[in-house]
Formats: C-alpha cells, structure tokens, sequence
C-alpha cells in the first residue's frame, strides 16, 4: 500500500464524491477497508471493556454483546452516507459505532451517566442518537422494523437520498410485523434495506426450532423483495452487498433484504454462558472471527496503528463514563413535565 493510514483519512471528500467513488470502483478503497477494520476492532474492544466494567458493577441491567457479528455493522454503515438513518436492535453497540458514535457518550450511557446519549435513562438496550441518524435500539423485539418503513417513507414523502437500514435477527423475523413491513416496503418502493443478521439463535432457541424456512433471504422474494444472503462475518462482502442495495434504494427502485449469516461469540447475554450452544459449531465460527478476517486484508503497520488510536479512545471514554455525574431526580421530573 502506497499511502498511509494518516494520509487517507485526512483527506476530505464531499460526500457526493464519495458515493460516487463507491460505486465506480468494485475493488474495495482502502479507507473504507480502514473504516471498516477501525469500526469491527472498536466494537469488540468496547464491549471487551464493558464484560470488566459490568463485572465490577459499573454496568447495571442487561448487557447483550455483539462479539461475533461485528462485520454486519461495519460492512453495512460503511456503504452509507453519514445522512443515511439507522435503526437498532437490543444488541446494538456495533450498530452505534460504525454510524459514527461518540465512544464518550456510548459509554456514559451504558454506565447510566447524565453525560450518556440519553442522559443515562436508557442504558445499552435504548440508545439513540440525532447527530448520526441512529434512530435507536429498541427492547422489543421486531420493534425497529416497521420505523424503519416509517423513517423510509419519510423520507420518500419529503422527496429525500436518503436510505436507511434496519438491523434485526432470526428471532424477530418471525414476528408479523416483518412480514407486514416487507409488504409496504415493496408496494411503496420505500428506501430501505432489511439486513437480517441470522446469527442462528434468538436467546437459547436455534432458528431450525422455530423457523420453517430457514433460509431467511427467501422471505424477501415472497413479498415482491429480492433477498440476498452474504456471509456475515466477512465485511467487505457485506460492504459490497449493501452498497448495491443502497444504489437500488436511493435510485427509487425499493426495498432489499440482505440475511447476513454469522453467530454469537457466547449466550444471549453476558451473564448467559450459552452451554446450551454446540460447542464444535462456536469454535467452527470463531476460526471465522471476522475481526481476524478482516485485519488480513491490511498491512500490520496500519492495522497497529488503528488499534493503537482506538484503544486510546476507548481508556479516554471510559474515564470520562467514570468521571460523569449520576443524573439527578430534579433533571428527570422535569424532564418528564417537558
Ligand atoms: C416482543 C418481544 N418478545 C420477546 C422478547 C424477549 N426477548 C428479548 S431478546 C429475544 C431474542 C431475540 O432474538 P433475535 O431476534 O434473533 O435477536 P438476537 O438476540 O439474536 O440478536 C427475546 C425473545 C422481547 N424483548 N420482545
Ligand atoms: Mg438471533
């Protein structure tokens, strides 16, 4: 590689020209790959630092990891456009830092700080956030699927580019509502790409117990959808996919489905411990870590230096989680008479 990591993401390129570039190119630019690398190594070392400080009591209430199903996030936020919404699920913290979080009040609002995303109210299961378009996690399950629609129609009614995306898993594609929602999509040609992130188990029940077609991108095509199915723990297939569902979508052409195919590092949760998992098959899918799939593609030099930076972010939030106040009962009554 000619140029180094500095040089690439210093530079400034209109947003237009950007997208632009995606499509022109089919070999993937080297800042996305950086983009995407920078995004799946925050995710797995946040949430690596969010096991200790749960741990040590610092984190109260659920805590539902994404280790495992980075590449989802990184390669999917990376073919959008910082205007472009998304919509999260209760395993949402990749979701937020590949749509550009702030780590500072990600951090402060697991740790249930006033300085967090929401003022601490809303935890790891509820964070939202206006200046990146994250339209926010949702606890129940399936929930975020029809505001996506929603947030897609919007956007078609104003005359809007703009696409979103909606993550969500096997379990919540057996709720009504996805059936419902991939229906108006499609009458509508709404600006929205379905991206399932089939990671096998919603809690301790595997998709093949309650799902009568498994392969989840077939639903897609029974609603006027087309469905795709990439492998998820490989980013820049997920990357290029969804640039193509991007281009249909802003192009007024409609909704996609992408199923991408990955799996949970551990239980549904963190104090779950997931003995109920095959333990050849996690092992066969950790050999797939996409974080070291990814790392593959980059000079050790540049990935070192991505790491280095990210985990000087990282100790920075953390101290800053730490260092934040509680909310006070004042602020939230009045709050709640706004
Ligand atoms: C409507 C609703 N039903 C049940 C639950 C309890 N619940 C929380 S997470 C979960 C499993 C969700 O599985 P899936 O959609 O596959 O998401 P994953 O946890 O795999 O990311 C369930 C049943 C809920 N939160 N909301
Ligand atoms: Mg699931």
């Amino acid at each position: 590689m000619s140029t180094s990591w500095e040089d690439i993401m210093s530079q400034k390129v209109p947003a237009t020209k950007q997208a632009e570039k995606k499509v022109a190119s089919s070999a993937v630019d080297e800042k996305i790959l950086f983009e995407m690398y920078r995004n799946v190594y925050a995710t797995r070392q946040f949430e690596l630092q969010c096991i200790e400080l749960y741990r040590q009591g610092l984190i109260r209430g659920y805590l539902h990891l994404y280790l495992g199903e980075e590449a989802v996030a990184a390669g999917a936020c990376a073919s959008l456009e910082v205007d472009d919404y998304i919509v999260s699920t209760h395993r949402g913290h990749g979701h937020c830092i590949s749509k550009g979080a702030d780590l500072k009040l990600m951090a402060a609002e697991i740790m249930g700080k006033a300085t967090g995303y929401c003022g601490g109210r809303g935890g790891s299961m509820h964070i939202s956030s206006k200046a990146t378009n994250n339209l926010g996690a949702n606890g129940v399950v399936g929930a975020g699927i029809p505001i996506g629609c929603g947030a897609a129609m919007g956007i078609k009614v104003k005359g809007g580019t703009q696409v979103v995306v909606v993550f969500f898993s096997d379990g919540a594609s057996n709720q009504g509502v996805f059936g419902e929602s991939l229906n108006f999509a499609a009458v509508f040609k709404l600006p929205v790409i379905f991206m399932l992130e089939n990671n096998h188990y919603a809690v301790s029940t595997p998709v093949e117990f309650s799902t009568g077609c498994c392969e989840l991108s077939k639903i897609g095509p029974a609603h006027g959808v087309p469905g795709i199915c990439v492998d998820g723990n490989d980013a820049v297939a997920v990357y290029k996919e969804t640039l193509q569902a991007v281009e249909r979508a802003r192009s007024g052409e409609g909704p996609t489905l992408i199923e991408a195919n990955t799996y949970r590092h551990g239980g549904h949760h963190v104090n779950d411990p997931g003995l109920y998992m095959d333990q050849d098959v996690l092992a066969e899918w950790k050999g797939r870590d996409p974080l070291h799939m990814l790392r593959g593609k980059l000079a050790e030099s540049i990935a070192e230096k991505i790491e280095k930076q990210v985990d000087e972010e990282i100790a920075v939030a953390i101290e800053f989680a730490k260092n934040s106040p509680e909310p006070s009962v004042e602020e939230f009554l009045a709050s709640i008479q706004e």
